[in-house]
């Protein structure tokens, strides 16, 4: 085996996320807040592009917060262990609907300034998304 090969595929051993990339977010926004504290929601749009269901585990944002995953039954929230997103299929995080529900914000979130957060999927992908804010 020559070295080129051997490298191409120590990389593709090592990197095996950047190989599968199949998840796309698009059109987040989040609600702008008052003060510190109140809480705020995430919605978009997740477009699996790949041939196997993919779950997200998990946002993290890049300012203190506590990011949940919620669904809405009968009227009321409630936190979720993940959310699906069938293979080739594109789903919806909108109003009335699953969101990502943003806590214990140490600093309001500001009207026109963007919001980055991180997307944890069990496939091992991480996808940076920024929100844009949107008023209720
Ligand atoms: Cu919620």
């Amino acid at each position: 085996m020559n070295t080129m090969k051997k490298i191409g595929l120590i990389c593709t051993a090592l990197f095996p996320l950047i190989a599968q990339a199949e998840i796309i977010a698009s059109q987040a926004t989040i609600f702008p807040t008052e003060k510190a504290g109140q809480p705020s929601a995430i919605f978009m749009q997740l477009q699996n592009t790949g041939n196997e269901t993919v779950n997200l585990l998990f946002a993290e944002s890049q300012q203190p917060a506590r990011l949940e995953l919620h669904g809405i039954h009968n009227g009321k929230m409630h936190a979720l262990n993940g959310i699906e997103i069938p293979a080739k299929q594109s789903i919806s995080l909108k109003r009335g609907g699953l969101h990502i529900m943003v806590f214990d914000l140490t600093q309001p979130i500001q009207q026109d300034k963007t919001f980055p957060f991180k997307l944890f999927f069990d496939n091992g992908e991480v996808v940076a998304v920024e929100a844009t804010t949107q008023s209720k």
